[in-house]
């Protein structure tokens, strides 16, 4: 079976196709863009995202819609994730992050599968805000270390980063239904 992510973000269909590819499914990057609605949570990005795309495609596909989330920066930036990493970067975290103690973060993940109706599957990954570490991955990486853990999400393979990480844990569930549903 073959799938399209739709997603302008490589690094993203890197970690999908190594995990779908387990099932036998394939997956192919669709580099669309879509409205990325401003919403109070990720899964209503996602979801109108999906049914935007479905009146425009025709082949069957999802897409993610990912986030940090940082408690002693009231979840900032969370929703706001991509326009933040284009903007400020991981510098800019890092600067608003100077002096607080509380380091606590983690990063959501939401799937929506589009095969005439939306499925919508979550991750969550809890951990800590640390210095830049590694050249692995994307985005915020570098500087997210997960709890019990002691490599950032940079310094390891995909494999690694699959198999504790938000969008791991959404493609599991993901993964778990395909199988139970495409039989
Ligand atoms: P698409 O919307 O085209 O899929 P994007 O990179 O803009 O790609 P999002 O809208 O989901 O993705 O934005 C999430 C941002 O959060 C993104 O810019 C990344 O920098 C960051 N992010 C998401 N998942 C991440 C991960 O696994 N590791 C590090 N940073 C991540």
């Amino acid at each position: 079976m073959e799938l399209a992510f739709v997603t302008s973000n490589p690094g993203k269909v890197k970690e999908a196709r190594e995990y779908l590819s387990q099932l036998g499914v394939e997956v192919y990057q669709l580099s669309l863009s879509y409205p990325e609605i401003q919403a109070d949570t990720l899964e209503e990005v996602a979801e109108y995202g999906a049914r935007w795309l479905a009146e425009r495609i025709e082949v069957p596909f999802f897409l993610d819609d990912s986030g940090l989330f940082i408690p002693a920066l009231s979840g900032f930036p969370g929703v706001y994730s991509a326009y933040v990493y284009r903007t400020i970067g991981i510098e800019g975290i890092l600067k608003l992050m100077h002096g607080v103690s509380d380091r606590r973060a983690y990063f959501k993940s939401v799937i929506a599968y589009w095969n005439g109706e939306v499925h919508v599957f979550e991750g969550r990954v809890d951990g800590e805000i640390v210095e830049p570490r590694g050249s692995g991955g994307f985005g915020f990486d570098p500087i997210f270390r997960p709890s019990d853990e002691t490599k950032t999400f940079a310094e390891m393979t995909i494999a690694e980063k699959n198999r504790i990480s938000h969008r791991g844990r959404a493609l599991e569930s993901f993964a778990t239904w395909l199988e139970e549903n495409l039989k």
